[in-house]
């Protein structure tokens, strides 16, 4: 008998369709001598609502074993995201902050790349983010609330700097559970002819493309216009435009406003209509997308037993919050991936969650480059390949396993 919980948006009935099994948290890189018995694990499994058809988590983790001092990820490591933000940020200058006191507020603001070219352009704004990362938003001189935000958060706000022109999210919203008390926060703070504009990655993509390590314990819900539409009108809201996004394996920016404040674009209906066409809430095709991960997991792992039976040397490029699933699901640990090289200050030195590949920083990998690099960055592929042409001039070549397991 198939597995079942309650609906986080509209307490439907949510119908498991793949087991991760115990995953840890995929953002928890232990440093060195830490108690490895207290690593928190979970079961990672994911379902979808047959009233609103979200795709969401089983199994919610506490927020704060996630989001907390320690939280290690910067969004500016990658200058592609860097200029992705700048150049959104120019356009909601020129579009949607053109008033005599216009206010912005960002959920999730992380290093500040957003609240940065905002505050470069004089727009008053301020940052919410309860994790550690925040801090380097603040020591820049930018406005940040230490915080998780919710319903009262939103209220706060409102009484202290009025209404927000746009409210916003990258890679944010679809971390956070008790969504209801984010959207009626954003329901009270945003102004009557505002914007709540969110970017998060898209289930179109997810399931085209196989990027099943999407799925882990921050990402708790995979959106689609049509459940994102759904749960907006929850909360007197309504979708009014959706724009495709190539970062991150594909992602949808979705502009929500009060209901009736503005004419939804043709893009709505265009994306709603091409996902009822390709049906990708319906059960049949998410247990596809299940077959193909277990036919992924087996690829690979059959192609790192055999280069490590051959003798060659396979190095990770990218200690991503999503090779944790990869890792972990597949089995893969430091007999396999001798270490994964990344830029990031506060992953190096420690271990990768769950299976332990240490993580040291890209200088090694460049000092003598090994055979392989298993590309647990794929997201950034385009970026880390024109950076990383002395490698394969050395002979090195990449190893993908999005949206299958290929060697180039
Ligand atoms: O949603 C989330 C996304 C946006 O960021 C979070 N839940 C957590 C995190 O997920 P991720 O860790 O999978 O994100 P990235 O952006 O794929 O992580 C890239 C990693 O690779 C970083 O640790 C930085 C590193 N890196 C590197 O070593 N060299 C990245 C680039 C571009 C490089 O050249
Ligand atoms: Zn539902």
């Amino acid at each position: 008998m198939s597995r079942t919980t309650r609906c986080r948006v509209c307490n439907g009935t949510v119908t498991e369709f793949f087991d991760f099994r115990r995953q840890p948290l995929s953002d928890c890189f232990l440093a060195p001598g830490s108690a490895v018995e207290k690593e928190f694990f979970f079961r990672l499994a994911i379902g979808v609502c047959a009233e609103c058809s979200m795709v969401q988590l089983m199994e919610e983790v506490p927020r704060e074993n996630m989001f907390h001092e320690d939280y290690p990820y910067h969004s500016s490591g990658s200058a592609y995201m860097r200029a992705h933000f700048e150049q959104f940020a120019k356009r909601l200058i020129s579009t949607e902050l053109t008033g005599d006191s216009p206010f912005f507020v960002e959920i999730g603001c992380n290093d500040g790349i957003m609240l940065r070219a905002l505050a470069d352009a004089g727009v008053p704004s301020l940052g919410v983010d309860p994790s550690g990362v925040a801090d380097l938003a603040a020591a820049k001189g930018l406005r940040v609330r230490k915080s998780f935000f919710e319903d009262a958060t939103a209220q706060e706000i409102l009484e202290a700097d009025g209404p927000a022109d746009v409210i916003y999210a990258a890679n944010t919203l679809c971390h956070i559970p008790y969504i209801g008390s984010v959207l009626s926060g954003v329901t009270k703070l945003l102004a009557p002819g505002g914007v709540f504009v969110f970017e998060d990655p898209y289930l179109g993509d997810i399931v085209e493309r196989t990027s099943f390590d999407q799925i882990y314990d921050e990402h708790f819900f995979l959106f689609s216009a049509r459940s994102v539409r759904f749960m907006a009108a929850r909360h007197g809201l309504e979708l009014v435009d959706v724009e495709r996004l190539p970062v991150h394996g594909g992602e949808v920016r979705y502009t929500l406003a009060h209901r009736g404040a503005r004419q939804p674009s043709p893009a709505v209906a265009e994306l709603l209509a091409e996902e009822e066409r390709r049906k990708i809430s319906d059960l049949p095709t998410l247990e596809k997308f299940g077959e193909n991960v277990q036919k992924i997991c087996k690829d690979l792992t059959t192609l790192l037993l055999d280069l490590k039976s051959s003798g060659k040397r396979v190095v990770g490029y990218g200690a991503t919050a999503k090779s944790s699933v990869v890792t972990n699901f597949c089995g893969i640990g430091p007999e396999l991936v001798e270490f994964v090289s990344d830029i990031t200050p506060s992953k190096q030195g420690r271990l990768t969650p769950g299976v332990h590949i240490p993580v040291r920083p890209h200088e090694e990998f460049s000092a003598a480059y090994p055979d392989y690099a298993l590309l647990f960055a794929w997201n950034h592929a385009e970026e880390i390949m024109e950076k990383e042409q002395e490698f394969r001039a050395a002979g090195g070549k990449w190893i993908m396993y999005v949206p299958d397991v290929r060697v180039v």
